[in-house]
């Protein structure tokens, strides 16, 4: 069952993957998310290649973010979220940050702070991840987490800051 909310709430979504053409299984995620009742696509940013977050030994990632407004509940979004993945083929295995299909994560959802055994919005590691900060950055420089910090300011925080601009959107 889906849950709607009596009101609109901004959210940003980490897209990423490094399998089985990258650049299609994002185009392909972004076509879906169009598909998702109660649910706008506003925005996204261009896409960008960037390591294996720890220097995996694994294919290069293409990550974008996407702006999305909607109407459901988070648990109900997560799960639509969840069915695109599968939709795409992503099978789940126990090993930690391994290759993926397609990678669909919540940055943000409005101002919620929400920490369960199923979700942790602001995303956990967000800001440690130049393949999430300069999409947001790019998409809106002055946005701010639930914590006031304001996501530019949040580029001093990152180890690495090599992103490789793909495929430059102009939306
Ligand atoms: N979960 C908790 N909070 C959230 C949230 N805000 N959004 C839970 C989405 N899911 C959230 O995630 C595992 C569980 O996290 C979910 O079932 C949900 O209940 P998952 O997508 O099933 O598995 P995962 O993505 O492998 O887990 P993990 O540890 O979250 O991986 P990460 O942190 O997403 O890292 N390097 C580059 N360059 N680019 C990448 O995109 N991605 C990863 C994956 C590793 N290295 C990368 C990249
Ligand atoms: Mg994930």
């Amino acid at each position: 069952m889906i849950k709607i909310l009596n009101q609109i709430n901004f959210v940003w979504l980490s897209l990423g993957s490094n399998l089985n053409y990258p650049i299609n299984q994002i185009n392909n995620a972004i076509d879906k998310l169009r598909y998702i009742p109660y649910t706008k696509v506003i925005r996204y940013s261009s896409y960008y290649e960037s390591i294996p977050l720890n220097n995996y030994s694994q294919p290069n990632y293409v990550n974008s973010v996407v702006i999305l407004n909607t109407m459901l509940s988070l648990d109900s979004l997560f799960n639509f979220i969840k069915i695109i993945e599968y939709s795409q083929g992503r099978r789940y295995n126990c090993l930690r940050w391994s290759s993926r299909i397609i990678d669909l994560d919540i940055l943000l959802f409005g101002n919620y702070v929400i920490n369960t055994s199923k979700l942790t919005v602001p995303h956990y590691d967000m800001l440690n991840r130049e393949f999430v900060i300069y999409p947001m950055i790019e998409l809106d420089s002055s946005i701010k987490l639930p914590n006031g910090l304001v996501i530019k300011d949040s580029i001093k925080f990152l180890s690495n800051k090599r992103v490789l601009l793909l495929k430059k959107c102009n939306n």
